[in-house]
């Protein structure tokens, strides 16, 4: 349990309505009773007061008064932190919080660092570690879908799932062990089979999580998908179509986009990353020989393009060019200007799949169809409520690759009759690297690095 006391600014640094500052720790009610003066028969000073209630006063510092406040009390262990924890909610803007954070630290409180809060509810047994990533997610999530991913895991769904995993290999390797001590009975064939069964069904569970990991990917950062084609092809007018807004400058005149335009779209449920590009060709100027570059930068970065092709001119050498240059790139090609009397002919690509969808970025005739078209690129099949209940990220791919690869070589040292301390070895390292993943076998350096990520007051 850390000493210190702990308080941080919760809500975002600018103006708004409210604020909230948090104090959490051993010294937190008794901090706050240095600082908060009761207003009113019913409201008390905080360590006075019965666990989650809300009382009204002001914050004094220095003798004057701050901020007129509400102050909800929260008493071990049922608190976010599982430690005490007060929370003030004062006037918004970034005087009065910082004032009211100032007399806390004043008083003999430490300024958290970014995601303290969730790192004590992490030691203190509240939250494992997929779930205090889950908090994270739930911050940062973008559509309603990775919402709901970030929900599931918040609950305990992956983790519930990991925790059974690392079980059953925790129980095999303890039949391992149990024979390495008693060196003279060998494992008898059948238990051995038994063994190897079990750590091939353990494969098997670490592959399906494993093929989580791309959607678990796009959900939680997006995917990024590079708009291009000529110029006064209808690039910005289809970004600005897709994001249902005027981001985009649009005109007649060719070269119009310079630099590139980032903006995240919610495509079905999916976080998109579109990137308006300068359109391509022999640039005129220095300016657009940059923006070019960076079109060409965003294309070799996008995971799949929309390419953007004017249906009322004759098809150009140039978009044959590129017709042929983004072969190897996951593409959909957007016809668009379908209002206009038709001048592109039918066209080949060879040796290259891709989908054609026509719109009008005018009227947004063919955008929903386009959206579709999107979605089943990115996501083929159905979003299932189940598929949300495990979406791993990242960092529990990487532990799950090792894990699989430790255990596949406890497999083969199983049955090529090595030694029973080398199975074991590679056994005990496959349960350590699951165990990372919830958190039973962290470093500090690896939570460091997780809570790291988050904002300061979480
Ligand atoms: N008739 C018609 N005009 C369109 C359509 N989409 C775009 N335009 C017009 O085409 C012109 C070029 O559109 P932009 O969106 O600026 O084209 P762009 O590809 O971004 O052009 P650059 O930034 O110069 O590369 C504008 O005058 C648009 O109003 C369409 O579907 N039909
Ligand atoms: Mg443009």
């Amino acid at each position: 349990m850390p000493d210190e006391t702990i308080a941080a600014i919760a809500t975002p640094l600018g103006e708004g309505g409210l604020a909230v500052v948090r104090i959490s720790g051993r010294q937190a009610l008794v901090i706050a009773d240095q600082c908060f003066s009761p207003l009113g028969k019913s409201s008390q000073k905080p360590s006075a007061a019965v666990s989650h209630t809300i009382h009204y006063g002001r914050i004094i510092r220095a003798g004057k008064t701050v901020d007129e406040v509400l102050l909800a009390v929260l008493r071990a262990p049922r608190t976010y932190t599982c430690e005490d924890t007060v929370e003030i909610t004062c006037h918004g803007g970034i005087l009065p919080a910082k004032l009211v954070l100032e007399a806390f630290l004043e008083n003999g409180a430490r300024l958290a660092e970014p995601g303290e809060f969730t790192r004590r509810a992490f030691l203190n047994g509240r939250l494992d570690l997929a779930q205090a990533e889950a908090v994270a997610d739930l911050i940062h999530s973008r559509t309603e879908l990775a919402l709901a991913a970030a929900n599931e895991q918040l609950a305990g769904k992956l983790s519930q799932r990991i925790n059974e995993l690392r079980n059953e290999m925790m129980q095999t390797l303890a039949h391992v062990e149990a024979h390495i001590d008693f060196p003279d009975e060998d494992i008898a064939p059948d238990a051995r089979e038994q063994l190897l069964e079990r750590l091939e069904n353990g494969v098997k569970f670490m592959d399906e999580l494993l093929r989580s990991a791309k959607e678990g990917q796009i959900l939680r950062r997006g995917i990024r998908a590079a708009i291009v084609g000529r110029p006064n092809t209808g690039k910005s007018s289809l970004l600005n179509q897709l994001l249902g807004r005027d981001r985009a400058i649009v005109s007649p005149i060719p070269g119009t986009t310079r630099d590139t335009i980032e903006e995240t779209a919610n495509i079905r449920g999916l976080p998109v990353v579109f990137i308006d590009t300068a359109g391509l060709r022999e640039a005129r100027d220095e300016i657009e020989q940059e923006g070019i570059r960076r079109s060409h930068e965003t294309l070799a970065r996008a995971e799949f393009i929309l390419q953007v092709l004017d249906a009322s001119e004759p098809l150009m050498e140039a978009d044959e060019k590129f017709l042929a240059e983004f072969a190897s790139k996951k593409r959909i090609l957007v016809r668009n200007k379908v209002d206009l009397p038709a001048k592109l002919a039918e066209f080949r690509i060879s040796n290259s799949e891709f989908r054609l969808v026509d719109v009008c970025c005018l009227n947004g005739q063919g955008i929903e169809a386009l959206k579709d078209a999107i979605k089943e690129l990115v996501w083929s099949g159905e979003i299932k409520a189940e598929m949300l209940q495990v979406m791993i990220n990242s960092r529990h791919q990487d532990a799950l690759n090792r894990a699989r690869a430790a255990t596949q070589r406890t497999i083969d040292a199983l049955r090529g009759d090595l030694t029973l301390e080398l199975v074991a070895l590679d056994l005990r390292i496959a349960v350590n690297a699951i165990g990372e993943i919830v958190g039973k076998t962290a470093t500090e350096d690896l939570l460091d690095s997780i809570f790291s990520q988050f904002c300061i007051g979480k």
